[in-house]
């Protein structure tokens, strides 16, 4: 085993209220039934399942017009989860949190960066969640989780991460990109966060950008946090979840990837997102998560 914390605890979080399609509230029990448990307890890790974090839909979409759709819900699930997160990384074990849609990372890394207070965050997704009510185009509050862990938003949300809180924005770092939205090019351009889009991936190698990609998110942090969208993946390999784009992530990029991770020994805490089984062939989609979160947590170390 990599030297990463040896105790794990598992958060379910079945929240699709932030997406646009519905399903991804599916998405732990998908992770779960593809066997991650037993695949890190394998490898010598204590697991624990904490279970799901309840998610009330009776307040559901009671302003579908709205360009915060559900934010009551998505507020009120993503302080539980941040509470929880900090709770379990104060009892000294390591947050694996299975969404849900990815306004959870809320939620997620508010909680760890409660706790670890200059966190590195590597963002794998095709797109970029940097939206803020202003600019998405859908009013999806998936879309908005990178805004929010930066203090822009509403702020119902940004109260969740905390005023003196705050991610920042040279502590994170994108992988896969390739549907980005103008307002988030923008954002992108402006807070001069580092992209490493496909067309880096195709022209550097993956392992050239995961060298940079540790060094910004590890050098001089507290640790990385992985935010994982299997939307990161070519649809080929990962075609259950709700907003597929073509030329995504191969099966080795993605695994090579969270296994430089590993073998920098600077992972703290991991989620992994938008598994939608209501779209999938066979939770196809829900292994390969597993079997990523295998090659973030070092399995393929002999
Ligand atoms: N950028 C679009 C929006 O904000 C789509 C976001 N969808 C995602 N993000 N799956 O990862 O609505
Ligand atoms: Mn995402
Ligand atoms: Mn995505
Ligand atoms: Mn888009």
């Amino acid at each position: 085993k990599p030297n990463i914390n040896s105790n794990i605890a598992i958060i379910g979080v079945p929240l699709d209220l932030g997406a646009g399609t519905r399903g991804v509230n599916l998405g732990p029990d998908a992770i779960r039934y593809a066997g991650v448990e037993e695949r890190l307890k394998n490898i010598g890790y204590n697991v624990e399942d904490l279970g799901d974090i309840p998610v009330n839909r009776s307040q559901a979409f009671t302003e579908p017009n709205s360009n915060l759709k559900n934010l009551n819900v998505i507020s009120e699930v993503n302080s539980l989860l941040s509470e929880k997160v900090f709770s379990v990384m104060s009892e000294g074990k390591f947050p694996l949190v299975l969404g849900g849609d990815h306004s959870i990372a809320i939620g997620t890394i508010s909680g760890v960066l409660k706790y670890k207070k200059s966190l590195g965050v590597i963002w794998f997704d095709a797109h970029g969640d940097i939206n803020t009510p202003e600019t998405s185009p859908s009013g999806n509050i998936h879309g908005m989780p990178v805004a929010v862990l930066l203090g822009l938003g509403d702020k119902s949300l940004t109260k969740i991460v905390g005023e003196n809180n705050f991610l920042k924005k040279e502590n994170i770092v994108y992988i896969g990109s390739r549907d980005l939205d103008s307002g988030e090019r923008k954002a992108m351009k402006e807070q001069g966060i580092t992209v490493f889009t496909m067309h880096e991936i195709d022209d550097m190698g993956i392992k050239k950008v995961m060298e940079e990609a540790i060094k910004i998110a590890g050098d001089n942090t507290d640790g990385i946090h992985v935010s994982f969208d299997m939307d990161a993946l070519d649809p080929s390999i990962a075609p259950g979840t709700g907003t597929k784009v073509p030329g995504g992530m191969n099966y080795r990029e993605a695994h090579y990837a969270l296994e430089l991770i590993a073998k920098s020994e600077k992972l703290v805490s991991a989620e992994f997102v938008e598994v939608n089984p209501l779209l999938d062939n066979a939770n196809m989609t829900g292994k390969a998560a597993a079997v990523l979160v295998g090659s973030l947590m070092g399995e393929w170390l002999i």
